[in-house]
């Protein structure tokens, strides 16, 4: 089911500026302005247009919101899914970071459309870090990306989901629980692991569960997002959201995920930090071909050399794993 605001259709593909006037939004936020009480008040004072405004009321309402960037973006969906095609042999369903040899995925992850409307709602320039393409659907686990991917400050980062083809209902819809962003973020701790012990065991037995629980004791409930073609959800770092069961077993829904990081932020993994050590990344810039270093209030922050090693070895090989 599609929220109704977000059935609109808007062609047209022209950037806008999301700068303000307003000296008091023209430094970065401390939080995005989707979970600031300063969202209206900030709206008012941009000269983005409506859509762009009621995008950013719907991310924050419901922690998803949903973008139809008109018919040009079918075009691009076709050409994503020849550029990946080959790699859905011999049972593989999943390929990541395809982009780094696929332009058709650059393209759409540095749509200006995409990124206007990310800096409206976050106050921040967002940057795509990461892609995976799905032949079909994910069936992944009820989640929030804030266990695998985190910012300092909290809530700068989001995950872009494009339908490359319409959506049927029985071939696991991507499907995610409005209002659970506002929830406290589930960790692995608050699942019930010991620090520093999260395995893939512990995950599965521990955190899924605790996430069903604490959306259950909210009364929330999931809605199946059956994008058409083209259209473009958005979620917030902390919405829970997964794949639904594939009920139809012939069934396609080739999708594609991409996962943003805001400018000057520290990027981290909580799954894998422990408390007296933080998990830093060094996120893949698919903007720049490069990385962007993490920073706190402006200045460069350390990345471990396990983990620099790892992002030069990762990105000379242009690999792109399948599972
Ligand atoms: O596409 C899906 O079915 C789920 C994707 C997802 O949960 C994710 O990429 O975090």
């Amino acid at each position: 089911m599609i929220p109704p605001s977000s059935r609109r259709n808007s062609k047209d593909f022209m950037p806008v500026s999301v700068s303000s006037a307003d000296p008091a939004f023209s430094a970065q936020p401390d939080r995005p302005w989707i979970e600031s009480e300063a969202l209206e008040e900030r709206l008012a004072a941009s000269s983005a247009d409506e859509a762009h405004k009621t995008f950013a009321r719907d991310l924050a309402r419901d922690g998803l919101a949903i973008m139809d960037l008109g018919s040009t973006l079918t075009e691009l969906c076709d050409e994503i899914s020849r550029q990946t095609e080959h790699y859905f042999r011999n049972g593989v369903t999943r390929v990541h970071d395809a982009w780094r040899r696929s332009d058709a995925i650059r393209m759409i992850a540095t749509h200006p459309e995409i990124l206007s409307r990310l800096e409206l709602a976050y106050g921040r320039k967002p940057f795509p870090f990461q892609s995976l393409n799905f032949l079909r659907g994910s069936q992944q686990d009820i989640h929030s990306d804030t266990l695998h991917f985190h910012a300092e400050p909290a809530g700068f980062m989001c995950g872009v989901w494009l339908a490359l083809e319409d959506v049927t209902p029985g071939s696991g819809p991507l499907a995610y629980y409005p209002g659970s962003h506002r929830l406290p973020e589930m960790t692995m701790a608050a699942a019930g692991a010991a620090p520093g012990t999260t395995t893939p065991g512990n995950y599965n037995t521990l955190y899924g569960p605790a996430v069903l629980r604490q959306l259950d004791a909210a009364g929330l409930t999931p809605v199946h997002a059956t994008l058409r073609k083209g259209q473009v959800a958005v979620w917030a770092a902390n919405l829970a959201h997964g794949g639904s069961p594939i009920l139809d077993p012939e069934s396609t829904r080739r999708s594609l995920v991409l996962h943003y990081y805001f400018d000057d932020c520290v990027y981290f993994t909580p799954m894998l930090s422990r408390p007296d050590r933080q998990a830093r990344r060094l996120p893949a810039n698919i903007a720049t071909g490069g990385w962007t270093w993490p920073r706190r209030a402006g200045r460069r922050v350390a990345v471990p050399l396990k983990q620099l090693a790892a992002a030069l070895y990762y990105r000379l090989s242009r690999h792109t794993p399948t599972y």
